[in-house]
Formats: C-alpha cells, structure tokens, sequence
C-alpha cells in the first residue's frame, strides 16, 4: 500500500524519494527541479521525510540573548540597515561594562547562550575583545559565548596584524565557545558585487570556517536569499556548504536568512515569499545531507512561520533571542523574545517533541512528546508582548515538566 507521501508525490520525483530512503546524496540538478517546483505539498512531505530519516522527531531551542554590541561598520553593504558609519546620529558602542551588565541581568534570567556580534568598528583594537570577552566569561561563566562572524574574524586579523590562526586561538582562550553563521549572505560573486561589494569573497568565509573548525570550535552556517539571487545561485550556496561540512565537520546548524529589504538601499524590493521561504528550508534539508540541524530563525521568519517550516525539514527554532537589532533595523515587526513557554507551544502544536538544548546541541531538558493535561497553547507573540524583557525582568528558568504541572495545578 501506498504511503500518504508516495500518493501526493509526482511520479518524476520518485527517484528522489528512494534515494533520501537509500542515504544517498541528492544532486544539484535534483535540487535545483525542487527549488524551482511550486509543488509545495510535496516537497514538504519529502523533506518531512529526510529530516525524520536523518535527524528524528525533536525540535530543538536553547535560552540565548543576542547582544549586538556595535553597529559601527567600516563597510556598506546594500543589504544591511544595521551598519552605520563612525558619525552617523544612530551609530552605537556599548561599552565592556555595558556589555557586562547584560550578560550578568541574562544570565540571571537562565540564558545559556550569548550571541554577540557587530559591525567591522574601524577603531576598537582586537585587545578590546578579548577583554570583552573575558570580562563576559567573569560575570557568566557558566554561558556560553558564541561570537563573532567569519568577517569580524578577518577584520581582526587586518587589525591586529595577527594571522587568522593566531586570532581564533586567542579568542578561543579568552572564553569564546562557538561561532555563528552570518556574514555568508550569498557565495556566487555575481551575487555579492551587487549586495556586499566590501564584503570578503566565499572563498575567504569558507576559509575561516575550515580554519576554526581545525581547533576544535564549532561554527553555524548561513545563507541570505529572498533579494537578487537565482536559483541556480541558492543551489550553488548550498552545495559549497555541503562539501566544506565534508571536509572540515564542524558545522552545527544551517540558518536560512529571509532578506528584510526595510531601510536598506534595496527597499525597492519586495522580500522573499512565503512559499520562497518554506522552499529554501526544505531544498536546504534535502541537499545538506551533513548536517543534522536545520534552523528557522523566527526573528526573522515570524514564529508562524517558523513553526510552518517544521513540516518542512526544520528541526531548530532558535532561542528566547530577548534583544535584536539586525532585522529590527531593517523593518522586522517580529517581537523581540519568544519565551520558553511560547517556544514549547510552538512546537508541541506542531506535533513534535521539543528539547532545550545548550549551544552544543546537548539536550539540557527533555520534554514529553504531548503537553501535559490542560495546557493551553500560547499564541506566538503573547507571553513575550506581556513579558518584560529587560534584563531586570522576572526569572524566567528553562521549565521543567514539574514546573509545567505546577503551573497547570
Ligand atoms: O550576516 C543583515 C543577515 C546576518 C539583513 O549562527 C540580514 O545561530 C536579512 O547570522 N535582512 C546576521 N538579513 C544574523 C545571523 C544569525 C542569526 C541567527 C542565528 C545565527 C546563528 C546567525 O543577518 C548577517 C546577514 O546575513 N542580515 N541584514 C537584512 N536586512
């Protein structure tokens, strides 16, 4: 008997079915008939597939702050609405202490994960940020500090005048645990002369990437679509990745970034799709056969949506966030903090079994694969609108099951 997967699927994409069955590696051709195809049922349930296959039923999120702790940028890129020149009335600098101060009010709150990175500041030396780190590191050290992009990582070598090895090492002492994955927008170079001209080529990304990996810290990967690029493009992005994961390892997640044109000098654009945006998930968990986590970042694709793309492919929704200003400057309208109730709603209506993870991806809570009686599932936005999301707001700890009942009772 036919499964509800095998009757929705288009006798053509058969042989694509078998081989996610098989483990075997999809081509680019392959990927490229999927991304291109506005048959959306299928696709989902294909990549629902891949991802059952490969990764199994938990959604992943973890308690992170974002903290970007500059907007000041030496370069310009098109795409962006958060770098601001040195003068500009809206460019800003927190200071260490500053920085301390949040981290040390987050981690009260239960944060496991910091998040920080910035614009390419044309005057603080790369002293600054290992002492920033290591003043962070002080106030929490039980967090873990995932920072800097592969291009903050460049620029710290141009000003430090230290080779790329020697900066990762030295950050790495003072207490950074992982890297994050911006700053890869898109590889194909027609692509970044018209959208980050300034901005290092693919090769140089790749190039960070390989080398930190090579010492043993962990890295996530990213793509910006929904602006100028083709398919063919997208394909092209996806597949770099997949051989650099064969190669190096150490990649973590892949975060599919939806364009928010707002305040860009490419606001005459419209934006990704809906259906663009569950496409790219689902090619991205079809081709990266390398990587287990496929994240929907719902600060930028909305939680609704983010919770859409759990029938396609996705696994990871990323975390409570509490603080962003890269797609807010740009236009985003998401809120600012998902709480880990509204995280765990999220997932549980969508039929699959959410795990708080630390940024390693190890499982901190388990939770059941149904709610427990009587929980009333939160509509996205509501906890947080209600929530007060400074840093001297109410504890707010991973919950527990426990807790879960406690609150029921
Ligand atoms: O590198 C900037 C993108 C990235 C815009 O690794 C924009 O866990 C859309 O990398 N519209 C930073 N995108 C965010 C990022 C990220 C986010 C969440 C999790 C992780 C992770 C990484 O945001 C930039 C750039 O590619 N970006 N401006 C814009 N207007």
């Amino acid at each position: 008997m036919a499964t509800v997967l095998e009757r929705v699927l288009p006798p053509d994409w058969r042989p694509v079915l078998e081989k996610v069955r098989r483990g075997e590696r999809l081509s680019g051709e392959e990927g490229l008939r999927l991304l291109t195809s506005n048959r959306l049922t299928p696709l989902g349930a294909l990549a629902d597939e891949a991802r059952r296959l490969r990764a199994g039923d938990q959604v992943y999120f973890n308690n992170n702050a974002h903290i970007n702790y500059s907007n000041v940028c030496a370069i310009h890129c098109r795409f962006c609405a958060f770098g601001k020149s040195r003068n500009h009335p809206e460019g800003y600098a927190y200071s260490i202490g500053q920085i301390v101060e949040k981290a040390a009010a987050y981690a009260r709150l239960g944060v496991t994960e910091f998040h920080m990175v910035g614009g390419l500041h044309p005057d603080l030396p790369f002293d600054w940020y290992l002492d920033m780190l290591r003043a962070v590191k002080a106030a929490a050290p039980e967090a873990h500090l995932k920072c800097f992009t592969a291009i903050e990582m460049l620029h710290f070598s141009k000003i430090s005048g230290l080779p790329l090895e020697e900066v990762l090492s030295r950050l790495k002492e003072a207490g950074l645990g992982s890297m994050p994955g911006g700053g890869a927008e898109i590889f194909a170079p027609r692509v970044r002369n018209i959208i980050c001209k300034p901005k290092e080529t693919a090769e140089e990304w790749l190039w960070v990437h390989d080398t930190a990996h090579s010492l043993g810290i962990k890295s996530n990967a990213t793509m910006l679509y929904g602006h100028v690029e083709r398919p063919e493009e997208i394909i092209d992005h996806l597949l770099r990745l997949r051989e650099q994961q064969d190669r190096s390892g150490g990649f973590q997640a892949f975060i599919p970034l939806a364009f928010h044109p707002a305040n860009t000098d490419l606001s005459d654009l419209p934006g990704p799709t809906g259906y663009l945006d569950l496409r790219v998930v689902a090619v991205a968990r079809l081709l990266l056969d390398n990587f287990r986590f496929i994240k929907s970042y719902w600060v930028m694709m909305s939680p609704r949506m983010a919770q859409i793309s759990l029938a396609f492919g996705a696994n990871d929704v990323d975390g409570t966030v509490r603080e962003e200003k890269i797609y807010h400057m740009a236009g985003a309208v998401t809120p600012q903090l998902q709480t880990p109730e509204e995280l765990l709603s999220l997932i549980w209506e969508a039929g699959r079994i959410p795990a708080e993870r630390d940024t390693l991806y190890n499982v901190i809570h388990e939770y059941p694969a149904r709610p427990p009686e009587g929980w009333r599932p939160l509509l996205v936005g509501d906890a947080a609108a209600a929530a007060d999301v400074a840093p001297s707001g109410p504890p707010s700890v991973p919950l527990t099951l426990t807790d879960l009942e406690e609150v029921e009772a």
